[in-house]
């Protein structure tokens, strides 16, 4: 990115933040990580597990790409790259207009031992809640060793998909639209384990295996 592209993106965020938009058009939840290689963790992949995005989606909430042209979804997220260490301006620019900018509540993720953009963000967008995203196991102690006074909701390393549940939690003790879609959730989780469940014990541990489990 260079400096021409960095100061124009924090010029875009502060200038965002001082339209008075409908806040049924701004993102409810901000998405953030320090670099695109924590993408797979926080968005989700075919690969590995499922994501933050995965899960935002999957509850019916839609990618904010313009501003100036939201999605048709009421309940909307945006996503971007924010480097603690690299882009420190661009960190406090996003994490200072985050509530001014209509968001709710932030996730933000970072790997590495020092994974501090979760942290920094939350102690910057305070009243703002942050969930923390560990992309990592050895990030683990950085995001979650926050001081007495500084909070910081964080969940297990790698666990994205469990911070957009906590976020949409959170949102949804506004939001009876949501709190159904995440009882709706859980009520498929459930039936899903119970339908493992009947199968395993009726067709048998071998059988199990054989039909693909
Ligand atoms: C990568 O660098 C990590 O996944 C981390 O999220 C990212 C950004 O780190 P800083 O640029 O903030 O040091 O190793």
């Amino acid at each position: 990115m260079s400096d021409d592209e960095l100061k124009t993106l924090i010029d875009d965020l502060r200038a965002e933040a001082r339209r008075d938009r409908d806040p049924e058009d701004t993102p409810e939840i901000g998405i953030v990580m320090g670099s695109d290689s924590d993408l797979d963790v926080m968005a989700g992949s075919d690969e590995g597990r499922p994501g933050a995005y995965d899960a935002l989606t999957q509850l019916g909430f839609e990618e904010v790409t313009d501003y100036d042209d939201p999605p048709e979804a009421r309940f909307t997220f945006e996503t971007y790259v924010v480097s603690a260490h690299r882009t420190p301006d661009l960190m406090y620019a996003y994490a200072e207009t985050a509530e001014e900018r209509g968001l709710d509540v932030i996730i933000a993720g970072a790997g590495g031992k020092s994974a501090d953009l979760p942290n920094m963000t939350a102690s910057i967008a305070y009243p703002l809640p942050v969930v923390g995203v560990p992309v990592q196991e050895k990030s683990l102690p950085s995001v979650v060793g926050m001081p007495q006074g500084a909070p910081l909701v964080a969940v297990d390393a790698g666990k994205s998909f469990n911070a957009a549940l906590s976020a949409v939690q959170m949102l949804a003790r506004q939001h009876d639209d949501l709190r159904e879609r995440l009882v709706e959730y859980h009520d498929d989780l459930q039936a899903g384990v119970a339908n493992v469940s009947r199968r395993l014990h009726e067709e048998g541990t071998p059988g199990f295996r054989e039909s693909g489990e």
